[in-house]
């Protein structure tokens, strides 16, 4: 077993934590003076809150979110929020009590009210054990339905927790109790699927510890949780985008950046692209719907200046469990002068690839190994990828101790690769290498066992996870060539303004704004699964998803299709299939389909990395396996919270 020690605000394995809190605690309260006055402005704010007669365990909920300590006796809080100064709360074992409710919080020196889970903003860090069952009951305790679905979580479809495919939902003054078989290891999170719960704070971050030893080593483990926090009512977020697609784009071009551009690419230059964005009615710094404008980044629900700070000790192996658990922000993640080794995505193990840099998109998950060679501080520092703000927290070998925060990059422009036209000018793609294709499947699919095929292979979660001792089920053999998909017609109208012309491979790329920026930026060509897939079929057939959207119009769909109008997938139970997905849209899309995993066709072959959410960028064509292993309705969406309400959603239906 890797030596695991407690660290603060993290996550630790044994929780025997009271005590140590308490100490750590004080630490902390003598560290007010690092902290801004837009902080403690957010403090007042809390003890307002708190001599009008809050409930104490709301209290410590408004202290997390300003991230300010007045006085707390924490031996005397109940069990759930003994915790430390700063994160969520732990909770372990295979039974799990959660209260959903309205909490009051104030991240930006404005008082809010979030949609907790047990008084905590992220919800608390369940720990469970591979091969046990769990039990999980949710009671909710806000005035309309709620739902929690266990992101990335190969469990039967009735408890997966989407209101209206696999349940109806948690009504009001309801509890219900979610029991599953935990049948997989790693990273993961959890959500709400009602509405835009998730926005108002609606999350939490999972860690299933192996059931046999976790071949990665490390001495102490933090997850960050990265999010975006607004205080305006997402409903009026939500109807901005649809009046406005750029509410929220304070960056379009000016009349400055057209002369500082004339004297950089000269005047024809210029002008033909100004005419070109026009003509795409488009604007090239659209990066990102919902920006810093009304966001305030979070890491494990502390703003910037809050400075959610972990502990180590010089040369330590810390492991950090990032999840991206923000409703609309794609985040670019390092830690100067630190390099990071990633060792798991989705919560599937790779081979060790080591960063300075790597692009979390929404829903994402991303375990890194850093070892802190000496007793100096380090920041972790998350900018969006539209460069409109960040996410910020400290590792540091004692409490005070804190490193600078680099300034944010330039913001990323969108090119003619992003608008589907291809590589043409070599813009974008410049020298890199171009990814290998994916390798040939087998040609005898014998390796997946044919004698004794069961048809009755198949039920609740027949292929495991990967992992070191991967057991393959024995399954019919597919032979020949997978039926090709149907063909799409895509035209221009009001669902769709753009077609891509000529979509691109651009797995090998570490995405808009992070070319050339001179540090090792991770790319979805760089994941290796550390095992081989437990399913060696070749697919039996191809299915092929256009993303579409009208950015003007903020409406968003498959196939040109939103959701209301769209039938279902459906695919047989048992069968292999390869979707292959085309971007016509200049926005990043992280796609992600529940229930089933998503093995990305990465030029890894037998060892392409099992994934719950797939970022496929603006212009690109990719593709990916799944094996319809689990029968039932399973949601397929975009995970950019406003794209799935506008429309790109589909039922996957397994039968
Ligand atoms: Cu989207």
């Amino acid at each position: 077993m890797p030596r695991t020690k407690f660290g603060v605000g993290g996550c630790e394995h044994k929780p025997a934590l009271t005590l140590v809190a308490q100490s750590r605690l004080e630490v902390r309260l003598t560290s007010f003076d690092t902290i801004s006055d837009g902080l403690l402005s957010a403090s007042r704010g809390s003890r307002d809150r708190v001599s009008r007669g809050i409930t104490r365990r709301r209290f410590v909920q408004g202290v997390l979110a300003g991230g300010v300590i007045a006085s707390l006796d924490l031996s005397r809080l109940p069990a759930l929020a003994q915790k430390t100064a700063s994160g969520p709360p732990l909770l372990s074992g295979n039974s799990f009590d959660l209260v959903v409710e309205q909490t009051p919080v104030n991240f930006t020196g404005r008082p809010s009210v979030a949609t907790a889970v047990n008084g905590f903003v992220p919800g608390p860090i369940l720990r469970m054990r591979e091969g046990d069952t769990v039990t999980i009951s949710v009671a909710n305790h806000l005035p309309v339905d709620t739902s929690i679905h266990w992101h990335g979580f190969r469990i039967p479809s009735d408890m997966d927790g989407v209101p209206g495919l696999s349940f109806a939902g948690i009504a009001r003054n309801e509890t219900f109790v979610y029991r599953f078989p935990v049948k997989q290891h790693g990273t993961y999170w959890y959500h709400s699927h009602s509405r835009f719960q998730e926005q108002t704070g609606l999350y939490g971050g999972i860690i299933i510890d192996p059931q046999v030893e976790d071949p990665i080593e490390y001495d102490r483990e933090y997850v960050i949780l990265l999010s975006d926090w607004t205080d305006e009512d997402p409903e009026a977020v939500f109807s901005n985008l649809k009046q406005q697609s750029d509410y929220y784009n304070y960056h379009q071009r000016t009349v400055g950046t057209f002369f500082s551009d004339v004297r950089k690419e000269g005047l024809r230059a210029t002008i033909s692209d100004r005419l070109m964005w026009g003509r795409m009615n488009m604007n090239p710094t659209d990066i990102l719907d919902v920006s810093g404008a009304t966001y305030t980044y979070l890491i494990n629900g502390q703003p910037p200046a809050a400075n959610w700070t972990a502990l180590f000790q010089p040369r330590e192996r810390v492991r950090l469990r990032f999840i991206n658990g923000s409703s609309m922000t794609i985040f670019d993640v390092r830690i100067p002068g630190l390099p990071m080794t990633v060792v798991q995505t989705d919560g599937n193990d790779i081979e060790p690839v080591i960063v300075d840099e790597f692009r979390i998109s929404v829903a994402e998950t991303y375990d890194v190994i850093v070892q802190p060679p000496d007793a100096s501080a380090f920041t972790i520092f998350a900018q969006s990828e539209d460069r409109t703000g960040y996410a910020r927290a400290t590792l540091t070998p004692r409490r005070g101790l804190t490193a600078p925060v680099p300034p944010m990059d330039p913001r990323p422009l969108l090119t003619m690769v992003d608008m589907g036209l291809g590589n043409m000018s070599g813009m974008a793609m410049g020298d890199r290498p171009r990814m290998k294709m994916e390798a040939k499947p087998p040609s005898t699919p014998s390796a997946v066992g044919t004698v004794n095929a069961r048809r009755d292979g198949y039920g609740e979660v027949p292929f495991p996870q990967p992992s070191p001792n991967t057991t393959r089920p024995s399954v019919p053999a597919i032979a020949g060539k997978p039926t090709p998909p149907k063909p799409i017609t895509l035209r221009e109208g009001p669902q769709v303004d753009n077609v891509a012309m000529r979509p691109t491979e651009r797995l090998a790329e570490p995405g808009n704004g992070l070319d050339d920026n001179g540090r090792r930026v991770l790319t979805y060509a760089d994941l290796r699964a550390r095992y081989r897939g437990t399913d060696l079929r070749p697919p039996n057939r191809e299915i092929e998803l256009h993303l579409t959207g009208n950015m003007e119009r903020f409406i968003w769909g498959f196939n040109g299709e939103k959701f209301s109008s769209a039938e279902p997938i459906r695919l047989k139970l048992g069968e292999r299939v390869r979707i292959i997905l085309v971007n016509d849209t200049m926005m990043e899309h992280p796609i992600h389909l529940h229930g089933l995993w998503s093995e990305l066709e990465n030029g890894n072959g037998e060892w392409r990395p099992y994934k719950h959410t797939i970022n496929v960028k603006p212009g690109e064509r990719l593709s990916y396996l799944v094996s319809a292993d689990t029968p039932g309705k399973w949601a397929y969406h975009c995970h950019l919270l406003y794209h799935m309400e506008a429309g790109m959603f589909r039922t996957v239906i397994v039968s």
